[in-house]
């Protein structure tokens, strides 16, 4: 199983084909757009989520709402497309061309030819491997846009996941130097994650999250950005997930590679994670222990769910660091690459800090993931198949799926 997406920030859409999606899973047309629209929350957006509205396009792969097994092609429509078209043209020349910004009074006036690269963004290192002096060829794939398109393929992988009772969540553990005091290292209930998604910062600790708006509002003062932590889970995993058998089959680090490479993310961790450093032996392994009726379980879950790269049948931890967005008001030193003099970074319009919506992008990916590990584990061309296979395993090891 796979997907592609393809599409520029300021393009007519985002596309997405997803190949090798078994057959006959049930999903709605409210529940992809229903991840898309989560995916625009979040205290210290951009001007961008005030024009668009993501809503999925289907393509092909779906009937009556069941999955074909055919390739799944959708669409997200770019809304503020309108306004650039000049700009992102396939074919016209627009060098001298600009962009107002109605929405956003502080930038006003966007050029459509960008030479001073943006420190922090794929910008330079972009320009130079590709060639261009106008960096909005890079800058327009590099932007965070892209992510819209990984969260509509995620809604597919958690309706597959939801059928073998997989529940995935997320929240913000830190934005700057406002930090939560919940626990790191856990997975939320269902009601504190219904109080995570009303929360504007996607932060379960109100306490916290009134400090993350606060420390938001001064960095836009201030012309600066922000970054942050966010906790993303998953429940009701069975053991046998990924394997120790091979260095690209451990789960942990395939789900490593598929957070990091949400843009910012910085680190990756697991359950204890660094903190683990720090600690002798047996605090940090996670007694073995069994109850009737409960079969197998874990009294402590510091590996936060993965042993030897294999889910371990406890929930899932991951918790990543994204660095502040690399787009500053106030524009950093740079250089320009026409005349190699001095200036100021260029400004686009940006976010002041997007870690609440870097935690909806990283459930996306994590129940990707963990979808490809499903169907590698239970194999199968259509959902009843799968269910077979998993019902056969679970009638042979003594663990008990998540009630729910
Ligand atoms: C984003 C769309 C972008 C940015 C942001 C995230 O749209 P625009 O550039 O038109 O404002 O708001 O991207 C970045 C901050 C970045 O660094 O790329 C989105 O849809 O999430």
């Amino acid at each position: 199983m796979r997907f592609l997406t393809a599409g520029e920030s300021h393009g007519c859409a985002l596309a997405v084909v997803i190949e090798g999606f078994p057959a006959l899973v049930p999903i709605g047309k409210e529940e992809i757009d229903r991840e898309l629209s989560r995916r625009q929350q979040g205290y210290g957006r951009g001007g961008r989520m005030k024009v668009e509205k993501d809503r999925v396009e289907i393509i092909s792969g779906l009937r009556h709402g069941k999955t074909l097994g055919s390739p799944i092609a959708f669409l997200i429509p770019n809304r503020d497309w309108q306004n650039w078209a000049v700009v992102i043209d396939p074919f016209l020349p627009g060098e001298d061309t600009h962009v107002e910004l109605k929405e956003d009074q502080k930038l006003g006036r966007i050029r459509a030819e960008v030479t001073a690269p943006r420190p922090g963004h794929a910008d330079l290192a972009g320009g130079l491997k590709y060639g261009f002096t106008d960096l909005r060829n890079v800058l327009e794939r590099a932007s965070a846009r892209e992510t819209a398109a990984r969260v509509g393929a995620g809604a597919f992988a958690r309706a597959l996941l939801a059928q073998f009772g997989v529940v995935i969540g997320s929240h913000v553990l830190q934005i700057g130097t406002a930090l939560t005091g919940e626990s790191h290292n856990r997975a939320l209930n269902e009601e504190e994650q219904e109080e995570v998604e009303k929360s504007p910062v996607r932060c379960l600790d109100p306490r916290a999250a009134a400090a993350m708006v606060d420390v938001i509002d001064k960095a836009s003062a201030e012309g600066e950005s922000l970054g942050g932590i966010f906790l993303v889970y998953a429940k009701g995993l069975p053991p046998g997930l990924g394997s120790h058998v091979h260095w690209d089959r451990r789960l942990d680090g395939r789900l490593a590679q598929a957070v990091m490479s949400i843009p910012g993310v910085k680190g990756v961790e697991f359950g204890l994670g660094f903190a683990a450093a720090g600690l002798a032996g047996s605090k940090v392994h996670d007694p073995i222990a069994y109850q009737t009726g409960r079969g197998l379980y874990r009294p402590t879950n510091n590996a936060g769910g993965i042993e030897g790269g294999i889910s371990n049948g406890e929930s899932l931890i991951v918790r990543a660091v994204m660095k502040p967005i690399p787009t500053l008001y106030q524009g950093l030193p740079s250089l320009d690459l026409k005349t190699w003099e001095p200036v100021r970074a260029a400004v686009e319009r940006s976010d002041l800090t997007a870690v609440p919506a870097a935690g909806v992008v990283a459930e996306a990916m994590v129940a990707w993931v963990l979808a490809e590990a499903f169907l590698e584990k239970f194999g199968g061309d259509s959902l009843p198949e799968m269910k077979k296979a998993w019902a056969a395993y679970l009638e042979e090891i003594p663990w008990q799926p998540l009630k729910s």
